[in-house]
């Protein structure tokens, strides 16, 4: 299944350059007689000005940088199908959407604020872009692994994208939020108390790019064959779970392995464990529109599952990793308006701002209005239209009309309604409105759906999240800033509020600060408001929690802490369930190269404990033999296992390691497996599928 899956030949694959077996050339073709010389006269003499092979080389050279995307400039992007498993036609003509239908996708994954060789492992909302390559055109739905969103009205964008990027003076902090001008934008725009919520969750820093979930955001619209709208919100949910890392192990991965995502994201599918995520929809009739206490076009605000269920309609299977990182994730264009026909905007103001802005950029970032000539940009049917020149233009486009109406070339391209067949049409949706700088007072509650976040998170999440501001605030220097958002805090939840103030050595302030009042009058001139009451206080489907024997070992990578004389029989005991499961496993020694078995025989070491960290590790097991009395020395060994420990992940020892672990600061507890007292390979399976042992982290008595 996995393999039929894979998509060997792709519309992109005609423009692939192989270079075995040629010689090499000028950009023109002409073959190059010495690539290490310039032209000179004479061996000690001057270069020469004739020098035209040099120059072909050096003008290219200088000029192969192009502006990086002002934001969610890191990314990392690989190319897969997309299967549409439901019907769909009472609400979308949307081709790809038919059942059984198999579309090409090209998906990008990233971070938003750093730039493009900043660390992956930031605290950030990451992108979730995906390209459909369908029939009737492409269609991208350009999503976060989060559902709301900062700000309400696009007009807001670029100054909140100005405070969260480094600071415009001295160019710090890089991918971080935690500083001075991001929560001076934020303390003073009481509507992105929701989404702030979920950036100080675990959700801002997943432990793989294919352990997220994602979401269109926005609400848009699917249209039926009649014309008739539905109002619709996309989640893609992996086949692998939804998964963070501890902040702490964040901060450490950033230094170990800044691309620790794109790595795991590039191997996995090398490996073939290709993610896999289902396209989910909540679909609301429009009759419904205003049947919510909030308002469905805010995209500061979710529909709590409980309320729409998510119904999975397809499933995205990436299989294939770029053979260029520039031609094909660097040089992919994603833009919200890219639409086909069956699916339409609604009138969220956010997303309203977006079909400008996307197309503007491209056109700067790639260098004029043919960028969606390059191969991973151009559609797999064919384009025909009367917009010609501009720079680099690829297409040659045959005759000498390039207008419509035209008779000399008999009308063509000509419109798909002229000849009855059906193209884009919008939504015909009855408008009846005063032009005005507005917002609806529908929109004006803030701290509703931020409450029902943090309710719904496990003690542990909430304690992460409480910890997470606390961080970000001790970075902003401005105490007014500090207050301004305890402020803000204290209107979502009172504990969470004290508990970050103690943390700052501040006592929250009741009200809202003047001056967040001051701002969100320019949107709400009786700000703030009676929010009305919610339909749900707490949402199952919020939390990440996963119980232990819950979910998957699937692709993750399990350390084998071993040495010269370890034992064979009791690594290959617990690696052939390991691998039976899907496990990576990785030998890790005090030397790389070849370490000798008790039993005898030799095993390949990739990995030492000087070029290895526990942070980029899911699970640990330390055989039996001789390499214990060697790893009892060995401090790089113990700072592995105190280090997983505190990370609250599973630790199991073969039983001649266990006396490890006693001179190490763990503790036996449920994630801990000794032969001796439990069923080590089961119990250490079951520990790792439920993630980590959040509940393990509480009192914190590891100093790792
Ligand atoms: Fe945006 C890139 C997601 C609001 C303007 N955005 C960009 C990317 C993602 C998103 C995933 C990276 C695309 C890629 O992989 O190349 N953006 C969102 C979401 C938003 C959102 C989920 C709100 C729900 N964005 C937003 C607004 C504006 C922009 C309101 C401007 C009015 N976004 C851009 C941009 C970028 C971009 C400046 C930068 C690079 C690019 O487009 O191609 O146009």
């Amino acid at each position: 299944m996995k393999n039929q899956k894979k998509n060997k030949a792709t519309h992109i694959d005609k423009y692939l350059v192989d270079n075995t077996n040629k010689v090499m050339t000028t950009n023109d073709g002409v073959p190059v007689y010495d690539n290490n010389n310039t032209l000179k006269a004479g061996d000690r003499g001057p270069s020469l000005q004739q020098d035209h092979i040099f120059f072909d080389k050096l003008m290219h050279f200088d000029r192969e940088r192009i502006p990086e995307r002002v934001v969610h400039a890191r990314g990392s992007g690989a190319h897969g199908v997309f299967e549409a498993t439901a019907d769909m036609s009472k609400y979308t003509t949307a081709a790809f959407l038919k059942k059984g239908t198999i579309t090409p996708v090209f998906t990008r994954f990233s971070t938003v604020a750093g730039f493009k060789g900043s660390t992956d492992l930031a605290r950030d909302v990451r992108g979730f872009s995906v390209k459909f390559y369908t029939e009737e055109g492409n269609y991208d739905l350009v999503g976060n692994n989060i559902p709301v969103f900062f700000i309400q009205d696009a007009m807001n964008f670029p100054d909140l994208v100005h405070a969260v990027k480094p600071e415009p003076n001295n160019e710090m902090p890089q991918a971080a939020s935690a500083h001075d001008t991001f929560w001076d934008f934020i303390s003073l725009m009481p509507e992105s108390a929701h989404m702030v919520m979920w950036a100080m969750s675990d959700r801002a820093i997943p432990r793989s790019l294919r352990m997220m979930e994602g979401f269109g955001v926005h609400t848009f619209k699917f249209v039926n064959a009649k014309g008739k709208g539905t109002f619709v919100k996309f989640h893609w949910k992996p086949r692998l779970g939804v998964h963070s890392v501890a902040w702490n192990e964040a901060q450490k991965i950033s230094g170990f392995d800044a691309d620790f995502h794109r790595r795991d994201l590039w191997e996995a599918i090398e490996n073939g464990d290709f993610p896999q995520w289902d396209l989910g929809v909540q679909l609301i009739a429009e009759e419904d529109e205003m049947k919510f206490s909030f308002d469905i076009l805010d995209p500061t605000k979710i529909i709590p599952e409980e309320l729409v269920p998510v119904q999975l309609i397809g499933t995205m299977t990436l299989n294939r990793n770029p053979e260029n990182f520039f031609a094909e994730t660097e040089q992919s264009a994603f833009d919200p308006g890219r639409l086909v026909p069956g699916i339409d905007f609604s009138d969220d103001p956010l997303l309203q701002g977006r079909i400008f802005s996307y197309m503007d950029t491209q056109n700067y970032r790639l260098g004029g209005p043919n960028f969606h000539e390059l191969p991973i940009n151009r559609p797999i049917n064919s384009k025909h239209n009367n917009q010609k020149d501009g720079f680099s233009r690829m297409d040659i486009n045959k005759g000498a009309v390039s207008y419509f109406p035209n008779s000399k070339a008999e009308g063509c391209p000509y419109h798909a309604m002229l000849k009855g067949e059906t193209g884009f049409q919008s939504h015909r949706q009855p408008i009846e409105a005063s032009k005005v700088r507005a917002r609806s007072t529908s929109f004006a509650d803030h701290f509703t759906q931020a409450r029902l976040f943090f309710n719904s998170q496990s003690p542990e999440e909430q304690e992460h999240i409480i910890n997470a501001y606390s961080f970000e605030l001790s970075k902003v220097n401005d105490v007014d800033i500090r207050k301004r958002e305890l402020a803000i805090l204290n209107q979502i939840d009172k504990t969470l509020a004290k508990k970050v103030g103690n943390n700052l050595g501040l006592v929250p302030p009741k009200e809202l600060d003047a001056l967040t009042i001051k701002f969100a009058r320019h949107n709400h001139p009786k700000y703030p408001i009676k929010p009305q009451k919610p339909e749900v206080e707490t949402s199952a489907a919020l939390s990440m929690k996963v119980k232990a024997g819950e979910g998957t070992i699937k692709s993750r990578k399990v350390a084998f802490l071993v040495d010269e004389g370890v034992s064979k029989v009791s690594v290959d005991k617990m690696k052939k369930q390991l691998e039976k499961e899907g496990a990576q496993i990785v030998l890790i020694a005090s030397h790389v190269g070849k370490i000798m078995y008790k039993e005898g025989g030799e095993t390949e070491i990739q990995h030492s404990y000087l070029t290895e960290a526990s942070v980029c590790y899911d699970a640990f097991y330390t055989p039996d033999g001789d390499s214990v009395q060697k790893l009892s020395d060995n401090s790089d060994y113990l700072q592995f296992i105190n280090e997983g420990y505190r990370h609250c992940k599973a630790l199991s020892f073969a039983k001649g390691a266990e006396e490890l672990a006693k001179k190490s600061f763990i503790e036996k507890d449920a994630g801990v497996i000794f032969e001796s007292s439990d069923n080590l390979v089961k119990d250490f399976i079951h520990v790792m599928k439920g993630h980590r042992v959040w509940e393990r982290e509480k009192p914190r008595k590891v100093p790792a």
